[in-house]
């Protein structure tokens, strides 16, 4: 199938591309010529994935998917989380959003956190959501210089690099936007159009 990713992070739509290859067609919102500010008014992953993907069914009537990701950290209740992106403020700064997530864990032993991405599938119409998630923890002193976001503090369990000492495909042994791919992947195959 074609579909459009309703996304304007290039590096979600890099990642997802090296795990799906050449088995189904995403276009961007850039190649499909859509140029909009997606709102993500919601306090769950679930409903701004959802929020998303409607916001880009109804606009252009084709099947397409939306993917929220956040970064739960168990000693700071799950935060950012659902406010991952802009946890220091609306400037959606990446350094100020690490700075601070490293202050607010200065007092803390338990290091653990989670990656969770939801996929917000629609296709033929009808909603469909698919999970993905990485445990990890988070250090105190950023390492690394690839991926994006939170990537140069968190160490997926079973390595001792951050997500931004790996390449694409190494993270994607790991990630969370791999399994939850993975899931949509599995989906699509079983899938009986008409
Ligand atoms: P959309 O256009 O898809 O909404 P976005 O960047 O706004 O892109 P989110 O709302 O899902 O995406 O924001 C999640 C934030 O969490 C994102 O800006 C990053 O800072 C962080 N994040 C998401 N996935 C990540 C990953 O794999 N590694 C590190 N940080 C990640």
């Amino acid at each position: 199938p074609i579909l459009i990713f309703a996304t304007n992070n290039q590096h979600k739509v890099t990642e997802i591309r090296s795990v799906i290859g050449d088995h189904f067609n995403i276009i961007t919102l850039k190649e499909a010529g859509i140029d909009i500010d997606i709102p993500e008014p919601h306090d769950t992953l679930e409903a701004n994935a959802q929020e998303k993907a409607e916001t880009i069914y109804n606009l252009t009537q084709q099947n397409c998917f939306s993917e929220d990701t956040g970064l739960e950290v168990a000693a700071l209740n799950g935060e950012p989380g659902v406010k991952s992106a802009r946890y220091a403020g609306d400037g959606r700064d990446f350094q100020a959003n690490i700075d601070k997530l490293i202050a607010n864990l200065t007092s803390h032993s338990n290091r653990n956190a989670r990656f969770r991405t939801v996929i917000t599938l629609i296709i033929n119409s009808k909603t469909y959501f698919f999970e993905g998630i990485c445990e990890g923890y988070i250090i105190e002193k950023q390492q690394g210089l690839q991926g994006f976001g939170y990537d140069p503090v968190f160490i997926p369990v079973g390595s001792d690099k951050t997500f931004a000492e790996m390449s694409i495909e190494e993270k994607n042994t790991f990630s969370h936007r791999r399994k939850a791919t993975d899931a949509l992947i599995a989906f699509l195959n079983n899938y009986t159009y008409g």
